[in-house]
């Protein structure tokens, strides 16, 4: 039997999603969680790393996926300071290793992480889902305009938001590329020495917003990325959402693919339906439900003896819940247990035959 470990995202002391309920879902092994109460770029106290993985064990949850590690902007830019912000992110990987912690998930895009343009689109079905529609989004653009987009950090101010995409009218794709082999080569040798796995997360959606550069988007890229620093400990989360929502990537493939060279490291497992060029909703995680074969999927990550980490990704609203976009509790954790599920029935039907 192959196995492959199922965890799930937890938000902290403020989720409304308790531990308890988490320990419950069929199959849970452990969270995926961060120390929530220091900015980017801020050292992470040990109390707090160690109060996140006490929570976790005493509902018999492990803690040893963090997502994410956020990257300082002045890594991404390439400013002076972030040879201070990489001395930061060094002592917070050996921090995280001391505290039992294998795998950090974390990504490289400027200025906003994931990008919707409705977090609670109504669904026949009375539920609610994300859903991205490329116009709607680019209507949007902050150089112009005010910005009110749904799931960014709004940490920003308006001005201060402008004056950053700025700063990046100078960093295109290729300087990107030369910021981030930079900040690989500051952290990757402390992960070596530790035991830590680090895994980047795909940009989501996977192509370039407001002008800002996006290099994490696609099987060529990918590539690129693992050569910038060859070693295991420079691997990916394979999100088959983000990268899924570009028609024209294979995320079977790239599982395949980046699998048999041991770099997924961990998998994130959406499902999305595709309703035109650069938009899609989010659905429930059943192939049928949306235009990705979750079955495939897993086949692909059993075909290459994926051990590592997997969550169900963001998931609907339903049976009324309210909560954070994408986290709530039913929905991901019927795609945990219909993970598992095929899981079982790949193990079972093949196991004997490898
Ligand atoms: C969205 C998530 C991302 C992810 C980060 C990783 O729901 O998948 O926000 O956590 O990009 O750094």
């Amino acid at each position: 039997m192959k196995e492959m470990k199922m965890t799930f995202r937890w938000y902290g002391a403020d989720d409304p999603v308790s531990l308890e309920y988490i320990s419950q879902i069929p199959g849970m092994t452990g969270i995926v969680s961060a120390v929530y109460d220091v900015p980017p770029g801020k050292e992470w106290s040990a109390e707090s790393i160690a109060a996140v993985k006490n929570a976790a064990n005493a509902h018999n949850l492990a803690f040893e996926v963090v997502e994410s590690v956020p990257v300082h902007e002045d890594i991404k830019l390439g400013k002076p300071s972030r040879d201070e912000y990489i001395e930061v992110y060094r002592r917070n990987v050996k921090k995280l290793a001391d505290a039992g912690v294998k795998v950090i998930c974390y990504n490289f895009m400027p200025v906003f992480d994931w990008l919707r343009s409705d977090l609670s689109h109504k669904n026949p079905d009375g539920s609610t889902c994300l859903i991205y529609r490329d116009a709607e989004v680019l209507a949007m653009d902050p150089n112009t305009k005010k910005l009110s987009l749904p799931g960014w950090d709004e940490s920003y101010t308006q001005d201060g938001l402008r004056a950053l995409l700025a700063e990046y009218k100078s960093v295109d794709e290729e300087k990107l590329w030369e910021n981030m082999s930079y900040f690989l080569h500051g952290v990757i040798p402390v992960c070596e020495e530790n035991g830590i796995k680090m895994a980047i997360h795909p940009d989501d959606p996977p192509w370039g917003i407001f002008g800002l550069p996006r290099v994490i988007t696609n099987k060529k890229n990918l590539e690129r990325f693992c050569k910038l620093y060859d070693s295991e400990c420079n691997g990916l989360t394979l999100c088959t959402g983000s990268l899924g929502s570009a028609a024209s990537n294979d995320v079977v493939d790239m599982i395949r693919h980046f699998g048999a060279m041991r770099r997924i490291h961990f998998l994130h497992a959406r499902n999305i339906k595709l309703t035109g060029d650069r938009d899609f909703n989010e659905t429930g995680h059943r192939s049928e439900d949306g235009s990705l074969d979750m079955y495939d999927i897993l086949r692909a990550a059993w075909d290459v003896d994926f051990d590592g980490y997997i969550r169900p990704d963001h998931g609907r609203m339903i049976w009324g819940e309210t909560g954070r976009p994408g986290y709530g509790l039913y929905d991901r954790a019927l795609g945990a247990v219909y993970l598992n599920g095929i899981w079982e029935a790949i193990n079972k039907t093949l196991c004997d035959r490898k």
